[in-house]
Formats: C-alpha cells, sequence, structure tokens
C-alpha cells in the first residue's frame, strides 16, 4: 500500500492531486484542519492535511481492479480501507462537478480563510503594540549602557535592576534621555548603590589586621605596601606575623619586605603559637598577620584559617581577592568567608584587567566594605584607598574588548 499526504487549502484541491498522483482507486484515509507556517505564533495559515492511501499494485496502474490479500496485516488494512471508503471516500472515488452549492460552499470557506487571516493579523498586531510600549523606553543609549556593563562582567540582575530605574527615571520626567543623560545617571545611581559601602578602609582602631585570600592574589605584597605607608608616612609601629609557612619562599618573602621596612615578624606554625607571637610584638601599635593561600572554594580550607585569626586584640580580617581571578571563582571565596564573618575586602591585580564589574557585584552581593585597590607589583607605591567615584568611572568608561 502506499501512503501520501496532501496539504491543501480545501478538500477538492486535493482530490483531484489525488486522482492524478494515485489513480481513481485511490482512497482518503484521513482528513484535518490544520495550522501552517506562521512567525511567533502568528500569521499561522489554515490548512487541510488529506491522507491518501493505494493499494501498491494498483499505483500507476489504476486500471487493474484486483488487490492482493497476502498476510493478515493486509487484510486488516483491507477491511479498514473498505470502511474508510464506504464512509468517506465518495468523492474521491468518483469527484462530482461542481455543483452551484460546492461554489457556494468553496467561496465561504474561502471568506472564512480571510477572516481568519485577518483576525490573527490584529491579535498580531495588539501583542506588537503593547511590546513596543513596554520598550519604548529602551532607547539605543540604554542599550548600549546594557551592552557595555555586560562586557564588564556586571551582574545581569543588577544591570536589569539599573536599567529599570533609569527607564522609571523617564517616565516620571517624560522625557527620553540622552547619550550624555543616559551615563551621567547611571552614574548617579551606582554611586547612591555603593555609597553606604564606601569610607571604610582599614579601622585605626583596630590593633591587629589578617590577611586572607587564594594563593598568589597579591596578600604579601598588599601587606608590605600597606606597612610601608603605615610606618613611614604615619610613622607607626607595625608588626608582622606569618603563618604561612606552607612555602619557605612565602616567609623570605615577607622577612625581607620586614628587613628594608625595619619592622619584626613572628612566624606561627598554629594557633597555639599565636599567644607567643602576640606577647613579642607587645609593643607595636600595629600587626598584619599574613596568611596561607589556600584552595579557599573548599570550606574547610576556610575554617582551618580562620583558627589562626583568633585574638584578644581588636581586629578585623581584610578578604584579598585578585581581579584576575573568575568573577565566579571570587563569588565562592566570597560567600564562604562571609559565612565567618569577614567584612571587608582588598582588590589587587587591577592593573592587569579592564572588567571590573566584579567589584560591584561583589560588594552588593555580600555586602563586603572594599578597603584599598592595588594595580601593581611596586612596592610601595601601587595601591590607593578605594574610592566610590573614581571605581565607577572606571567600570563606565573601561573598554572591555
Ligand atoms: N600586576 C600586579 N601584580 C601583583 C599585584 N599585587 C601582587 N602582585 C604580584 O602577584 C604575585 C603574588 O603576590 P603575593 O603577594 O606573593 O601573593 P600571596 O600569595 O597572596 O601572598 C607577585 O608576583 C606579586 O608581585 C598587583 O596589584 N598587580
Ligand atoms: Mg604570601
Amino acid at each position: 500500500m502506499r501512503v501520501k499526504r496532501y496539504v491543501v487549502n480545501a478538500l477538492p484541491e486535493a482530490v483531484s492531486l489525488i486522482r492524478s498522483e494515485l489513480g481513481k482507486d485511490a482512497v482518503i484515509l484521513n482528513t484535518k484542519e490544520i495550522k501552517v507556517g506562521g512567525f511567533m505564533g502568528m500569521f499561522r495559515k489554515k490548512k487541510m492535511e488529506v491522507i491518501a492511501a493505494i493499494e501498491t499494485n494498483q499505483a500507476n496502474a489504476p486500471v487493474q481492479p484486483q488487490r492482493a490479500v497476502n498476510s493478515q496485516v493486509d487484510a486488516a488494512v483491507e477491511q479498514i480501507l473498505q470502511t474508510v471508503q464506504r464512509t468517506t471516500a465518495t468523492a474521491v472515488m468518483d469527484p462530482p462537478q461542481p455543483t452551484a452549492v460546492d461554489k457556494e460552499k468553496l467561496r465561504n470557506e474561502r471568506e472564512q480563510f480571510i477572516i481568519d487571516e485577518i483576525r490573527d493579523l490584529r491579535e498580531y498586531m495588539v501583542t506588537l503594540t503593547k511590546k513596543q510600549k513596554q520598550d519604548s523606553g529602551m532607547t539605543e543609549h540604554l542599550l548600549a549602557l546594557k551592552e557595555h556593563l555586560t562586557e564588564q562582567e556586571m551582574d545581569m540582575q543588577w544591570i536589569e535592576r539599573l536599567l529599570q530605574e533609569l527607564l522609571d527615571k523617564q517616565e516620571e520626567e517624560g522625557i527620553s534621555f540622552n547619550e550624555e543623560q543616559v551615563w551621567e545617571r547611571a552614574f548617579i545611581q551606582l554611586e547612591a548603590w555603593l555609597k553606604p559601602y564606601s569610607g571604610s578602609g582599614i579601622s585605626n582602631h583596630v590593633k591587629v589586621v589578617h590577611f586572607v585570600g587564594p594563593t598568589g592574589v597579591g596578600k604579601t605584597t598588599t601587606i608590605a605596601k600597606l606597612a610601608a605607608e603605615q610606618t613611614i608616612k604615619h610613622g607607626k609601629k607595625v608588626g608582622f606575623i606569618t603563618s604561612d609557612t606552607y612555602r619557605i619562599a612565602a616567609v623570605d618573602q615577607l622577612r625581607t619586605y620586614a628587613n628594608i621596612l625595619n619592622v619584626p615578624l613572628e612566624v606561627v606554625f598554629s594557633q597555639m603559637d599565636l599567644p607567643r607571637a602576640f606577647k613579642q610584638l607587645e609593643e607595636r601599635e600595629l600587626i598584619y598577620m599574613d596568611t596561607a593561600g589556600r584552595n579557599f572554594r573548599s570550606e574547610l580550607h576556610v575554617s582551618e584559617v580562620n583558627s589562626l585569626l583568633q585574638t584578644t586584640e581588636p581586629s578585623e580580617t581584610v578578604l584579598v581577592l585578585s581581579m584576575t581571578g573568575k568573577t565566579r571563582d571570587m563569588a565562592a571565596v566570597a560567600d564562604h568567608f562571609c559565612k565567618y564573618g569577614v567584612q571587608k575586602v582588598l582588590f589587587t591585580k587591577l592593573d592587569e584587567t579592564s572588567v571590573y564589574g566584579a567589584i560591584f557585584n561583589l560588594i552588593m552581593n555580600f555586602e563586603l566594605l572594599p578597603t584599598y585597590m592595588a594595580s601593581g607589583q611596586t612596592v610601595p607605591d601601587d595601591i590607593e584607598s578605594f574610592k566610590v567615584e573614581s571605581y565607577i568611572r572606571q567600570l563606565l568608561r573601561s573598554n572591555a574588548s
């Protein structure tokens, strides 16, 4: 048996196709209305799907009346075919010449088709207008801002919030911001969000500052930079403790800076050594403690380093993160340290990137207080206090590509 599917506008069209292709003995097995084509669910056309069949030995040989019934399957098919034939095939087997009634029916069908088309079109226009109204505020300037911040790897949820704020402002003021206004307003909004976290630096009142963070982010270098500033500029008596005994070179690195700056250094191998070290540095006004970097995406290592941060003196812990790290890894590390109460963050290697969104994400998502930004290997020059305005300027102006 040969089965063929036709998609036509109306049944008569199928009938003539079936007759010319499958012969006059073909039967219609099924007809149904379907919708085809279209665009986003709109403009779909109503069509008719017609399934027709002919016994294989009859195809291309419409004159041969006999059908071979060779198997049980064929017998079953034969039975179905006959039933279908009796109920639906009359028109196919012997298609009548179109009568006045048929012509009328055809005209009605066409009219209905056109009416349906128009209704679909109208529905589409309504949806389109609604969408346009929603999007009307999204000017090319706002889209440019969105693209820029996406390239800066700012979290999409913050980008969307910022755009919504600007759209609301546009509506309130009844204007559409020009390019300059868009960037100006973005600046103002970002500043308003970041302001509460600014200006904290490292507290002047604490005696002990712990520096924690992944390997190689620049903890030791940063300690040297800050210690130089404190001893040379502010004449403070600084002391160092390091628990980074993981690598001999790490102790030597800090010892070198300690010698240059004339700062005493204590090495601790475990929590038990801490009281002795603090006793040795009793005279010091400020103690910077260096820790070993580990894989801090593992919470175990975070709790391990945390056990070394115990002190009876007023202290604070600064999480050091490098801008060369992946945004997602930085967030995972920040997440773990925040669980242990770390509130401050210091960003390094700003000189090695042109993508700054991570800073905004970390501050806003973890409520971390930014302290300093380091942008180079030179001790003590390449570090400066975190300033909201200059950071936002950098974020908005930077060309990521
Ligand atoms: N480009 C650049 N390199 C830095 C910066 N801070 C530190 N480094 C370098 O990063 C490397 C690791 O620094 P180190 O202080 O030993 O990292 P630690 O393992 O966290 O103590 C060294 O080569 C530093 O010179 C920075 O702000 N910019
Ligand atoms: Mg180090």
